[in-house]
């Protein structure tokens, strides 16, 4: 069945190997090999309950890959290889969508960051992306998935959950809910500055966990998973990194003790990317940097929560409680944060001040 769907892409070739890759949540990846060629490829199905328009996700990869090439590429991201008769993606007989990628030759991901290095490359290249797509349009590039990173309606969906109980998982984890209620008033003020105004809309990522990063040796080389690709403000894509990259423990650790945010992790990725963002920042936008981790962590941690009550139905999982670990997870994270808070503005002043002199 899978040699069928890479025959659609390469008529003439055969696979010498395809095998599951990876640890994403949505997607369902294999690393494949061809027959008498070195390049490797990526050969994904795509998430269509998460992803409803694939057709907009390939549009938005192609247009990327254009505007990167022309940008002085320091960071690669994988070239989109059509379908033998010329489609970005492959619909197979059962309407599943199909997209080939090339492997990024000799890359790996690292799931937790353990020196600093790792997190100064990862604010680097997250920070070269950022800065890239400065130049483009965000009302070119509308949401893959509406609201995605919107506080109040993530919130939403947490109730909706807490109100339909669906699958009795509530009383087990009252305790979690107050944890994060408690923490809505703050965090509601981020959004209500974005929605005033006072920060731009711009293009970013979306999803910049450390493993949607690929490095050679010991740099950083390509930015990867580019499907949430869109109209979003720094804070996202700065939070979300830092909430797996600053993390001393995996996101579904089930030893609490071992999760810790590091700072270390921090101030290397920090400098990293506010080096590289620095002359693309408008006047309000470093307000509430500080708080962009705890918003992320709190964001991720709340959908993971939500599924958890759901049933599971919206990220892969490996066993019952998976969601759940995830969620306290983030949890800990955020306690973590709060000791360090002064600390971060700190060190995110000092990186500003550095790269600015
Ligand atoms: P998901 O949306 O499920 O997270 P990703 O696009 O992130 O899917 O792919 C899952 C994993 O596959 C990545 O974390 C990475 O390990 C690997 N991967 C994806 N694309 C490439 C690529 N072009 N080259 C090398 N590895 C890749
Ligand atoms: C998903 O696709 P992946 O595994 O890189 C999710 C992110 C979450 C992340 C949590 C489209 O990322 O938003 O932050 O899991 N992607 C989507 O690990 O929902
Ligand atoms: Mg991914």
């Amino acid at each position: 069945m899978l040699h069928d769907i890479v025959k659609q892409f390469f008529p003439d070739a055969t696979v010498a190997s395809i095998e599951p890759y990876g640890n994403g949540h949505i997607n369902t990846t294999y690393k494949l090999a061809l027959e008498g060629r070195h390049q490797q490829y990526i050969l994904q199905h795509i998430n269509t309950q998460v992803f409803r328009d694939p057709q907009s996700i390939a549009e938005t990869h192609l247009k990327l890959q254009e505007h990167l090439a022309a940008n002085g590429q320091m960071i690669e991201i994988a070239d989109l290889i059509p379908t033998a008769d010329g489609h970005p993606l492959h619909t197979d007989k059962e309407g599943a969508v199909w997209r080939m990628t090339s492997f990024i030759t000799d890359s790996h991901t690292i799931e937790v960051v353990e020196k600093g290095w790792q997190a100064l490359e990862a604010g680097k290249a997250f920070g070269w992306f950022a800065k890239a797509c400065s130049s483009l349009d965000a009302a070119d590039f509308p949401e893959a998935i509406k609201d995605f990173h919107r506080l109040s309606f993530r919130i939403g969906q947490l109730n909706e959950a807490i109100a339909h109980n669906k699958v009795g998982r509530y009383d087990g984890v009252k305790d979690v809910i107050a944890f994060f209620k408690e923490r809505e008033g703050q965090l509601s003020q981020v959004e209500a500055f974005v929605d005033q105004g006072q920060i731009p809309l711009r293009v970013v990522h979306n999803d910049t966990k450390i493993n949607n990063l690929l490095f050679r040796g010991e740099k950083a080389v390509a930015v990867i998973d580019l499907d949430t690709v869109g109209q979003g403000i720094l804070y996202f894509d700065y939070g979300d990194a830092l909430r797996t990259s600053a993390n001393t423990a995996e996101e579904d650790e089930k030893d609490l003790d071992k999760v810790q945010f590091n700072m270390e992790a921090f101030t290397a990725f920090t400098k990293g990317y506010l080096g590289m963002v620095r002359p693309i920042l408008s006047e309000h936008e470093t307000t509430y940097f500080y708080l962009a981790p705890k918003l992320m962590t709190y964001i991720i941690g709340i959908r993971f929560l939500a599924d958890y009550l759901n049933g599971d139905v919206y990220y892969k999982t490996k066993y019952i409680r998976h969601n759940i670990d995830r969620c306290l997870v983030q949890a800990k994270l955020i306690e973590s944060m709060e000791q360090h808070e002064e600390a971060m503005k700190e060190i995110i002043q000092d990186a500003l001040m550095e790269v600015a002199e």
